[in-house]
This record gives C-alpha cells, sequence and structure tokens, in this order.
C-alpha cells in the first residue's frame, strides 16, 4: 500500500466533469440558496448530494478555493468552500462549513420539502447512533485520508494506510451496532435510505477507491456487506450526479499524493499536526 508514481505537476480542476457538469449546468439559475463549490472538494461534495437528496432549489457557482473571489470572502472567513449565499435575506447571508450547512438543510427540509438524513424525532436514539457515525468520520476517517495520502516516506504510507483502514472498520462497527440496537441506519441498513453519515463519509470513501488506490494500491475492504452499502451509496441518483469523471479526482489530487508545498489549508494543517480548518 506505498506508491512509486512520479509527480507529473498537474494543477487542480476548476470545472466538474461528466455526471456533476451536467448537473452543475442543471443548476446554473438564481434560487434562494447558491452553492460556492469547487468541483474536487469532498466537503462541497457533501452540501451538493445534501441539497439533492433534500430536493432544495439550489444554483451552483464554481470558484477556484486557492484563488478566492471577493465574493467567497465574503461568505467564508477562511476562503474555504463550500459556501452558501443565501439569497433571500436583503441583504443576502451565509453560511460555511459543511457539517453546519448539512444540519441547515435537514432543518430547512423538515418544513419545506419534508425529507430527512436522519432517523425520525421520535426515535432520539437511533439519531444519536448517527450522530456518533458522524463524529467518527469528521474527527477520525477524513483526516486519516489526508495523513495517508500526503506521507511520503514508505513506513509513513504504510502507517497511513492501517490507520485509514482502522478507521473504516470503526465506523462499519458502528454501522453494525446501529443494526443490532435500532434496525440499522442510512444506507448500511438494506432497504435503508441515504442518511447524514453517508453522506458525511462518501465523499472520501469515493476518492479511496480513486485517488487512493492510484496512488497508494490501497483496496478497500471486500465483503458482500461492504460492497454492497458502498455500490448504493455510489449508485444513488443523489450521490452520483455530484461526481466527475475519475480522471478529475487523479489529476486534482496529485499536489497531496505529492505532498507539495503550501497545497491548500488542508494539507498544512496535517502537515504541521493540527486539526482540520
Ligand atoms: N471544514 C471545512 C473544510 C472545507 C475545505 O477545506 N475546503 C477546501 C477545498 S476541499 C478549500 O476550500 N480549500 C481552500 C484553501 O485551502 O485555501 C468544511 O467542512 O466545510
Amino acid at each position: 500500500m506505498t506508491s512509486t508514481t512520479m509527480d507529473t505537476g498537474k494543477s487542480y480542476h476548476k470545472q466538474a466533469t461528466g455526471a456533476a457538469f451536467e448537473t452543475v449546468q442543471q443548476h446554473a439559475t438564481d434560487q434562494d440558496i447558491t452553492l460556492f463549490a469547487g468541483c474536487f472538494c469532498p466537503f462541497v461534495q457533501r452540501v451538493w448530494v445534501g441539497l439533492e437528496y433534500l430536493e432544495i432549489p439550489y444554483k451552483v457557482y464554481e470558484v477556484d478555493p486557492y484563488k478566492k473571489p471577493q465574493e467567497l470572502l465574503e461568505l467564508s472567513p477562511k476562503g474555504l468552500v463550500p459556501a452558501l449565499r443565501l439569497n433571500g435575506y436583503v441583504p443576502p447571508r451565509a453560511l460555511n462549513e459543511s457539517t453546519v450547512i448539512l444540519e441547515y438543510l435537514e432543518d430547512l427540509a423538515s418544513t419545506s420539502t419534508k425529507r430527512s438524513l436522519l432517523p425520525p424525532l421520535s426515535d432520539p436514539y437511533a439519531r444519536a447512533l448517527v450522530r456518533l457515525q458522524s463524529d467518527h468520520a469528521n474527527r477520525t476517517l477524513v483526516p486519516a485520508f489526508y495523513r495517508y495520502l500526503q506521507a511520503q516516506d514508505p513506513d509513513a504510507q504504510i502507517a497511513g494506510g492501517k490507520e485509514f483502514l482502522d478507521a473504516v472498520e470503526t465506523l462499519v462497527g458502528l454501522f453494525e451496532r446501529a443494526d443490532v440496537e435500532v434496525g440499522g441506519t442510512g444506507l448500511w441498513k438494506e432497504g435503508g435510505e441515504l442518511g447524514l453519515a453517508d453522506i458525511l463519509v462518501g465523499p472520501w470513501l469515493f476518492r479511496a477507491t480513486n485517488v487512493l488506490k492510484h496512488y497508494r494500491g490501497l483496496e478497500l475492504p471486500r465483503g458482500p456487506k461492504f460492497d454492497g452499502w458502498l455500490n448504493r451509496l455510489f449508485q444513488h441518483p443523489a450521490f452520483k450526479c455530484t461526481c466527475s469523471t475519475e480522471e478529475l479526482y487523479l489529476d486534482s489530487y496529485e499536489r497531496y499524493a505529492f505532498n507539495r508545498p503550501n497545497t491548500s489549508q488542508v494539507a498544512n494543517a496535517i502537515n504541521a499536526g493540527r486539526g482540520l480548518p
């Protein structure tokens, strides 16, 4: 699970491709919500999948998060995507942080489209289990992805691969616990629906199957249950329509795979041993 490919100097893409490109085209007209997006960004993909699944009208506006336009800085203090501009307010208001935005969208949907990413309010314990899965995704699985991808030394790559796979295994353990205790949550449950934890981890597991596979030779665990879940997740219309073609991800993540200096705020935080921005 280590890599030997060469840095070919590729840069990140600035425009979605494939299914995601078509979705951008379909969401080009003004709405109450404008999603400031970057095509390769997994944090953006979380929010994008949430908007699609919750059936909330939105416009996508693709920006270059590394050459931050003033409009983005007005919405997001660190100039990070995703950010929402809420055009229904005068003057418009803003939200940033993928997890906070998803909670906002969930609340918004509860009084509009009536769709939800969580078990019903009548089952607080099941909702708490989903939040445990989500907490694990945010604090352990996502940072492990970047530590693994940015590791250059072979020993560090082996340790990074183990850390990432351990995080996946722990996630599976949390899903299994929900099976036993509340009859399952999200798409892990056969016949279940897309849920918050699926959305929070999906973008990184997707990038594990292309970026980590290509640059680190990673193979995700196999088995009927795990394969079934990943398949339901990646084929879910709300997820699939936010995915670009593989080339976009491989090109965009070369910077991370070779740990080029100043790749991003996320990469710098990983290199400095700090929490993610
Ligand atoms: N905690 C933020 C992280 C967002 C983030 O790091 N976005 C990256 C793109 S994947 C970004 O905007 N980077 C710009 C930069 O590094 O300056 C969230 O969950 O929304």
